[in-house]
C-alpha cells in the first residue's frame, strides 16, 4: 500500500497458471493529508501530533499546512477535523469529540473529565481549543455540541471503513512483472515510478 497523499495504491501480488508473477493494483481516491504518520489513517495519532505541534511553537509547515496559508495555526486543527472526520464518517468530526467515534457524548465528557486541570495539549485527552490545557473553555466546547454526531457510520467494520472512502476505483490495472518481483512493495514502486 502507499499513497501520494490525495490517492492510495493498494497492491495484491499473485502467481498466474504457469507460476509466472503478476499482479493487480488498486487505485483509491482518498485525500490521506490528515495522516501525518504514515499508517494511512486519520485518528488520534495524527490530530495529537498536530496539537503537540502547535502547543510547541514550531509546527513545520510543510507537514501540517492543510489550509494552504504556508502558516500552521488552529484552522489547520479545524481543517483535520473536517478531513478526517469526512475520511471517517462521512462528515467534520465535532468539537469535544475527543475519542474521536463519531459524536459528542458522555464518552467524551468522561475523557474531558479525567484530564480536567491538566496541562495536556491533546485532543483525545479533552484539550479542544488547543491551549495546552484541559479546562472549563474545553468543557464549553464539549457542551456547544454534546449529544450530536457526525452523519451516520458509513460502515462499522473499521477494516472496510478504511477502504471505504470515496469508493471511486479509478483504475484496476494488471500488470505483468519481472520474475522475482512478485512482492507488492515492487508493484507500487513500479507504478508510482511511471507518475
Ligand atoms: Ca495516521
Ligand atoms: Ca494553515
Ligand atoms: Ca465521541
Ligand atoms: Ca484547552
Amino acid at each position: 500500500m502507499a499513497t501520494n497523499g490525495t490517492e492510495v495504491v493498494v497492491g495484491a501480488p499473485g502467481e498466474d497458471i504457469q507460476g509466472g508473477n503478476m499482479g493487480a493494483a488498486y487505485i483509491y481516491e482518498a485525500d490521506l493529508r490528515c495522516d501525518f504518520n504514515g499508517d494511512f489513517k486519520c485518528d488520534g495519532g495524527d490530530i495529537d501530533e498536530l496539537q503537540a505541534s502547535l502547543v510547541g511553537g514550531s509546527p513545520d509547515p510543510d507537514v501540517y499546512d492543510l489550509t494552504g496559508d504556508s502558516q500552521v495555526d488552529v484552522n489547520d486543527r479545524n481543517s483535520w477535523l473536517e478531513l478526517a472526520g469526512t475520511l471517517n464518517y462521512g462528515a467534520p468530526y465535532l468539537l469535544g469529540d475527543a475519542n474521536l467515534d463519531g459524536s459528542v457524548d458522555t464518552s467524551d465528557f468522561n475523557i474531558w473529565n479525567e484530564n480536567r486541570l491538566t496541562n495536556r495539549h491533546a485532543w483525545t485527552s479533552g484539550d479542544f481549543n488547543v491551549d495546552g490545557s484541559v479546562d472549563v473553555s474545553d468543557f464549553n466546547l464539549w457542551n456547544g455540541s454534546k449529544f450530536t454526531g457526525s452523519q451516520m457510520l458509513l460502515l462499522t467494520n473499521p477494516l472496510n471503513r478504511y477502504f471505504a472512502f470515496n469508493l471511486t476505483e479509478d483504475a484496476h490495472q494488471d500488470r505483468d512483472l519481472e520474475s522475482g518481483k512478485g512482492e507488492g512493495e515492487d508493484l507500487i514502486e513500479s507504478i508510482f515510478s511511471r507518475w
